[in-house]
């Protein structure tokens, strides 16, 4: 065991956090109060909280489209998510990124992006960037198994080796590039095993264990902020629910689904707190009771918060 049962309950409560914020955000975006388009991290809130829960405050990190539980493992406040998915001028992005484009520079969030692949060559530049200005930090980009076969992946993971820059790459494997199963496009056993071709060290890990996952992610972390270079972490999870908010996931069979919920990271988490003691009757209901006050909070800050000037449009557009 490599965490305490104290930082393994603070873990349960981000992911706490994370589903609420997501089983809200849901049901808005079904009753048409949200604009854009959603793609939901429920069922993998192990890799978002594992791998996020291996950084130092100023590491960087980037994300995918489906980030959500990223931003808020990172430190971004509910508030300022929540008015960003309403459009809002209050957003973390000032209305004009929505779920797929979020960013905090402060918190260290570097951006998340509906482009898959494409957060890799930017985690590079980041890298660096630290490298060259002596910086003891680290650039980490989550990404899914879709994105393994882009040439993003392999150029920047490449230049990555040879420049031997501090960055982590995790893939975050759902099994599922909206409804290609990861057997139809990659014709390896596991993503890891890209590694190999550019003389990295790549594993595989059990996605549905946060500790399992931050285990991973932090030696690869430690590994690069040691100046060794980067490394490849893939996690094995799964999604509970389809690729976006409407996708009826008819291409995926039952027992996947099933098999899912089976695994659902917050219950094996909670099983094991339990059993360890480290959780107690009682202590779920009052963790859930704090995170749905916060996403509740998070939902009247958003409505009430005015949508940007026309004008704002404008701002901002380059840096
Ligand atoms: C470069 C690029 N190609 C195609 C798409 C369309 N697209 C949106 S989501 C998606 C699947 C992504 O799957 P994966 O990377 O496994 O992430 P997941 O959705 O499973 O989290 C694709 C192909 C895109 N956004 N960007």
């Amino acid at each position: 065991m490599v965490l305490s049962d104290t930082e393994l309950v603070e873990f349960y409560k981000t992911m706490i956090r994370i589903r609420l914020f997501e089983e809200k955000v849901q049901e808005l975006f079904r009753k048409g109060e949200l604009p854009g388009f959603l793609h939901l991290c429920m069922g993998q809130e192990a890799v978002a909280v594992g791998s996020t829960g291996a950084l130092l405050k100023d590491d960087m990190l980037l994300g995918g489209h489906r980030a959500h539980g990223h931003a808020i493992a990172k430190g971004i406040p509910m508030r300022k998510i929540m008015a960003e998915l309403f459009a809002k001028e209050s957003g973390c992005c000032k209305g004009k990124g929505g779920s797929m484009h979020l960013s905090d520079r402060d918190l260290c969030l570097f951006l998340t992006t509906g482009i898959v692949g494409s957060s890799i060559p930017i985690a590079d530049g980041i890298a660096f960037s630290f490298k060259l200005r002596g910086e003891n930090r680290v650039a980490v980009t989550v990404f899914g198994d879709g994105a393994n076969n882009t040439g993003a992946f392999h150029e920047g993971i490449n230049l990555a080796a040879l420049w031997k820059l501090p960055a982590v790459f995790v893939c975050d494997n759902n099994q599922y590039a909206i409804s290609t199963h990861v057997s139809r496009s990659t014709p390896i056993a596991n993503v890891s095993g890209r590694a190999k071709a550019y003389n990295i060290p790549g594993v595989t890990v059990d996605g549905q264990d946060v500790e399992a996952v931050y285990e991973a992610v932090k030696e690869a972390v430690d590994r690069a902020r040691d100046g060794n270079g980067p490394s490849l972490v893939e996690c094995k999870s799964a999604r509970l629910y389809g690729s976006y908010a409407a996708d009826s996931q008819s291409y995926r069979p039952k027992e996947d689904i099933e098999e899912a919920a089976r695994r659902d990271p917050i219950s094996l988490l909670k099983a094991r707190l339990m059993k360890s003691g480290a959780l107690k009757e009682g202590d779920d209901e009052m963790i859930r009771k704090d995170g749905v006050a916060e996403v509740e909070d998070a939902v009247r800050y958003a409505k009430e918060s005015p949508y940007p000037e026309p004008e704002e449009a404008l701002r901002d557009v380059y840096g």
